[in-house]
């Protein structure tokens, strides 16, 4: 495993706009000020992988791609003793350009996992953050951040495809906002909903219009703040609703396939290129409230093994 931390900077230009900003509160409002110490950015490269050539072309129902999926141990974290307050996850080749399905390599999907939390929704190492091809930037709204403690270990589960008849070499690449736990923000506690459950993200959608759907009874009280969604090629859209507020949607999430070039594969087929987050007051959730997540596919002419439909939302607890 080789990770490198490639930079941490605190940024002249944010420390400035921040420094102004707080001055600005401070003076109109105290009580309402919420000091969020100097904002500091950090790209961290997970990798790297190589991913062997296509074996052959893509034809009647073949997808033509190789796949090399593996989960790496201790995996760097942008900052101990931090708030993450935002990331932008990318793809890149080993010469620092983005890696996209128009030249071949494809991010299947990755999981941050945090082996020392437990994860809310089903137990077992709390899944932290996420993203698939899609590469959607999360930003938390402000007064709020994901924990990260001193001494917690973190692990990676990658899935990466390779469409080309070219081997590539390829490296994760997240750009993280932090500040320092001093800041004070309002903890978020991820909350991973998935159409599949807790036994398997993957799941099998027929030729056409379809839905699946899972339920999770909320084990936590608190304020919805952010949510992201994670569909495959052909994935409609996605949303969560609490149905025991009325059917409230937290959530909806609609995709974009093929929305500039880069999204275009090999094969001429559009691949999913933005699902917009949710982010703000989404709502409030009770312990013992159903929420209920579902995800659209339409597919014209055939079927897809193998697809997800996952939301992950953030929230602070009470
Ligand atoms: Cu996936």
């Amino acid at each position: 495993m080789s990770l490198q931390r490639i930079m941490s900077t605190a940024a002249a230009a944010a420390l400035a706009l921040g420094t102004a900003l707080f001055a600005v509160g401070a003076a109109q409002a105290p009580a309402a000020a919420q000091p969020t110490g100097v904002e500091q950015t950090t790209i961290v490269e997970y990798g790297p992988f190589t991913l062997p050539a296509a074996p052959h072309d893509g034809g009647e129902g073949g997808h033509g791609g190789s796949e090399t999926s593996g989960i790496e141990l201790n995996v760097e974290r942008p900052c101990e003793d931090c708030y993450i307050t935002g990331f932008d996850p990318t793809l890149l080749y080993e010469d620092g350009s983005e890696a996209n399905v128009n030249t071949g390599a494809m991010l299947h999907h990755f999981v941050m996992f945090n082996a020392s939390e437990r994860d809310t929704v089903c137990g077992g190492s709390q899944r932290v953050l996420a993203s698939g091809n899609e590469r959607v930037a999360s930003d938390f709204p402000d007064g709020y951040g994901l924990h990260v403690g001193g001494s917690e270990r973190w692990y990676l589960n990658y899935d990466l495809m390779n469409h080309s008849h070219e081997e590539k070499t390829v490296k994760i690449s997240v750009t993280f906002t932090h500040v320092p736990s001093s800041a004070d923000l309002e903890p978020l506690t991820p909350l991973w909903l998935d159409v599949g459950g807790c036994y398997g993200s993957a799941y099998d959608a027929p030729e056409g219009t379809s839905e699946e759907s899972d339920l999770w009874r909320s084990t936590v009280s608190g304020d919805l703040v952010h949510m992201r969604g994670h569909l495959h090629h052909s994935g409609h859209s996605l949303w969560t609703v609490n149905l025991s507020d009325r059917g409230q949607t937290l959530c909806h999430i609609t995709a974009e396939e093929g929305g500039t070039p880069e999204f275009i594969d090999l094969n001429g087929h559009g691949q999913i290129s933005d699902m917009p987050p949710c982010s703000g007051d989404l709502g409030r959730i009770d312990r013992g409230d159903y929420l209920r997540t579902t995800a659209r596919y339409v597919i014209p002419g055939h079927s897809h093994e193998g697809v997800m439909g996952i939301m992950v939302g953030w929230i602070a607890e009470d």
